[in-house]
């Protein structure tokens, strides 16, 4: 049995969704941002690093919602979530995660956490005027050059349609028209009727 802390609204969606496609055993347990849990010294003891999403699982704990997707999807070889005997595709998918968590997710937290980078609050909010553009850029990247279609890797669905869903559901609230990346747009409504993600979005 794993056991998933999450927040809702933030990228641990996209792990959680991940635990439930492969039908793993796993208990979900809200952290509460509201009351800034995640600082609080019982979080810290389970996550240093004060965030989410962690994953506790036999083997161990994990922190970091890339390494907890292909941990999932490589515990449940079955479910297709990652390339199996391709090391070049595997690394062409680690390649557009880790663009969604070093630079797509840190874009967007400039706008809303901007005070890990500045104390000036002049700073903060010249970093919360920039997020509009810096996300538009981000997905203008995605939907022109990244994104293969029908899934984001192409014929598979997998963990990277997962993690991108999860961050482009933060366009609107960063001050972007998801409708300016009608493929992006299109994926994220697919997603939406999908019972898995609707079961999960619901959940939490
Ligand atoms: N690099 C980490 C980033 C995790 C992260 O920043 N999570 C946010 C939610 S999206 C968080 O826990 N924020 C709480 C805080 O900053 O206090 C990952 O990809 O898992």
């Amino acid at each position: 049995m794993y056991r998933l802390f999450y927040a809702p609204h933030s990228c641990s969606l996209a792990s959680h969704i991940a635990l439930e496609q492969t039908g793993a055993a796993y208990e979900a347990i809200k952290v509460d941002f509201g009351n800034n849990e995640q600082r609080g010294d019982d979080y810290l003891s389970i996550n240093p690093k004060g965030r989410v999403p962690v994953l506790v699982t036999p083997d161990g704990t994990l922190t970091e919602n890339l390494a907890i997707l292909v941990y999932i999807s490589q515990s449940a070889p079955e479910a297709g979530l990652t390339p199996r005997d391709d090391p070049f595709a595997f690394a062409q998918l680690l390649s557009f995660c880790t663009y969604l968590s070093s630079t797509v997710h840190v874009a967007h937290a400039h706008g809303v956490r901007g005070y890990r980078w500045a104390d000036d609050p002049a700073a903060i909010s010249e970093m919360k005027r920039k997020t509009p553009e810096s996300m538009s850029e981000c997905f203008e990247t995605i939907e022109t050059r990244l994104f293969r279609g029908p899934w984001v890797m192409g014929e598979d669905y997998g963990i990277a349609d997962m993690y991108l869903f999860t961050i482009a559901s933060w366009l609107k609230a960063d001050g972007v028209d998801p409708n300016q990346f009608p493929r992006v747009a299109d994926h994220r409504a697919r997603m939406l009727s999908d019972p898995v993600v609707k079961k999960v979005i619901a959940a939490q």
